[in-house]
């Protein structure tokens, strides 16, 4: 197969280190067989193998498990999954999330005297005792060790499943604690995500009990496939090949609230959904009842027995999505104004903003905060309201590539009432009184982080000729998919470029161009880069990076370039 490869492929797999002839025909690969095939055994994981034998004990004594997920797509597929999992098992289980008001997010107090009660809890087989004998946390937990331990002096046991790294220490306050990021956890793939690792514990509880062949764990790796890609974990060889079974899994054998999430997507039904298609129009449906703390609906919709139930709750998640919208612009045009105001006088950015309102909602925080970290190539905080402790900014941080937002929060974490996250995107809980000392910080540790690091170079990782960029070339590079962090798409790049012709299209935020190398002509677009066409003149010679893609125009399919960069 290597031989048939186009050159420009075979040259950007040789730079990200596949030249190995298995190991490239591997990440070409959908074939279902080699994808099981990179799925690693969880028994490496530290606490693993405990904690199915407490679920396995539970289920013998017929205690109540109560799942404790979070809000955003990947708590709420992976709080989903394992319901499935975990009732088809025979275990007595319900699940929860966080109370919208009051509770806050992750394990709380609260939530957990809660699951005790058993208050709020859906999903119980009738007649079971809905007080909890087990909570298991999914994609949450790793900052919650005294409210851990608070809640074992009451009686009630905790398992911990989660990916994200702790503030300070990992609870070891829990009964079992699932992370692969703890120190002494020999699982290789520190990337997987809360969903991808709820979905290995549910299989293995259900192979323990011989009901796997029934009820057919791979079906379930649809909802991983959604966790997985919304929440930017790198795509490392094991998360690849999730994403592609599960995307597989979409097509062929969809949840009834999966199908309906497809269909209002308009993701053309029997194909295979791209991975981007699913992280701009699948997961932003489910993530608005998280972001709106109605994560209750998401999960109903996916627990869907059959169509007409999914058409309703998918009803009521439309409703929501529209709310946030309209929050969302307005917040994005106030935070806007503000990062502009704290520009230089000749429009030079900070070294990161650290933005605020008392209107704003913290449930589209994250989404105007990657906003701006876009437009200014610097790290952002946007803070909000805390609708259950009025004293305290609840914030949502996203960073830039090269700057790690981690290491930055660790530095100030004696201001912060609760943080943690990753490199690119990270939360807290600030107290209103500490915020300006936290701004001042913040920045500093930004200007360390960033200090040592050079300025871009011209953008592209590859270079190709424009006649290269064939329906061919396309083809393959679908093979490559899914895009995201590791696995990034790829950015070609061309000189000696000609423009034969360039417009302002959009309100003048985008450049429409036409293109020719020798004598192959290709059109182009590059969103937001309109305010460029004042120094570009056709018939001018370019440098071009850009990502090949098709578009399809009455019914006319052809290649374009999307650019990124004209130098
Ligand atoms: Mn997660």
């Amino acid at each position: 197969m290597p031989e048939a490869l186009p050159r420009a492929l075979s040259a950007l797999l040789d730079s990200r280190g596949f030249s190995d002839p298995d190991a490239l025909r591997l990440r070409l690969s959908w074939e279902a067989d080699d994808l099981q095939g990179k799925i690693l055994d969880p028994s490496a994981m530290k606490g693993f193998d405990r904690a199915v034998e407490i679920l396995l004990a539970a289920r013998e004594r017929r205690e109540t498990v109560v799942i404790h997920g979070d809000y955003d797509v990947d708590g709420m597929t992976g709080t989903a999954l394992l319901w499935l999992s975990l009732r088809r098992a025979g275990v007595q289980c319900g699940w929860t999330l966080p109370r919208r008001d009051g509770e806050g997010y992750g394990l709380s107090d609260d939530s957990l005297d809660r699951c005790l009660r058993g208050e709020g809890v859906e999903g119980l087989p009738e007649g079971a005792d809905p007080g909890a004998t087990w909570v298991v946390s999914v994609d949450t937990g790793v900052t919650a060790g005294p409210q851990i331990l608070r809640a074992r002096a009451k009686g009630l046991g905790v398992i911990v499943t989660d990916h994200h790294l702790p503030g300070e220490s990992f609870p070891d306050q829990a009964e079992a604690l699932l992370d692969p990021h703890q120190e002494g956890c020999a699982y290789a793939n520190k990337g997987l995500c809360g969903a991808g690792l709820a979905w290995k514990l549910g299989k293995a509880v259900l192979e323990a009990t011989g009901a796997a062949q029934a009820s057919d764990p791979m079906r379930l790796l649809q909802l991983v496939a959604l966790g997985t890609l919304a929440d930017m974990v790198p795509l490392t060889e094991e998360n690849i090949a999730l994403v592609r079974l599960g995307l597989r899994e979409l097509r062929e054998r969809p949840l009834p609230g999966i199908e309906e999430l497809l269909l209002n997507a308009k993701i053309k039904p029997g194909t295979v959904p791209h991975g981007q298609e699913i992280v701009f129009r699948v997961t932003p449906r489910l993530n608005s009842a998280g972001r709106m703390r109605q994560g209750e609906l998401a999960i109903r919709l996916l627990l869907s027995a059959n169509a007409e139930e999914a058409r309703r709750w998918m009803d009521e998640l439309e409703d929501l999505n529209q709310k946030r919208q309209q929050l969302d612009q307005r917040i994005t045009a106030e935070a806007m104004s503000q990062a502009l105001a704290k520009c230089g006088p000749g429009g030079e950015p900070p070294q990161a903003f650290v933005l605020s309102g008392d209107t704003w909602h913290e449930g589209v925080s994250g989404i105007v905060a990657q906003r701006i970290a876009e437009r200014f190539g610097r790290p952002v905080f946007v803070l909000a309201p805390d609708p259950g402790q009025p004293s305290e900014w609840r914030g949502s941080g996203r960073s830039v590539p090269g700057t790690d937002l981690h290491i930055a929060l660790s530095r100030c974490a004696h201001l912060l009432e609760k943080w943690g996250g990753h490199a690119q995107a990270a939360g807290l809980s600030l107290r209103r009184d500490k915020a300006e000392e936290f701004r001042a910080e913040f920045l500093r540790a930004i200007e360390d982080a960033r200090a040592g690091t050079s300025g871009p170079g011209p953008a592209g990782e590859c270079r190709a000729d424009l006649a290269e960029m064939d329906a061919n070339l396309l083809g393959w590079l679908e093979k490559l998919e899914p895009w995201g962090p590791a696995n990034p798409a790829p950015l070609f790049w061309t000189e000696s470029v000609k423009i034969v012709s360039l417009a302002r299209v959009g309100e003048g935020k985008h450049l429409r161009l036409s293109l020719r190398q020798e004598d192959h002509d290709v059109d182009g677009i590059g969103f937001g880069l309109g305010g460029q066409a004042s120094r570009l003149s056709v018939g001018q010679s370019v440098r071009l990076a850009y990502q090949p893609e098709w578009n399809e125009f009455r019914g006319r399919r052809q290649v374009q370039l999307r650019i990124k960069e004209i130098t």
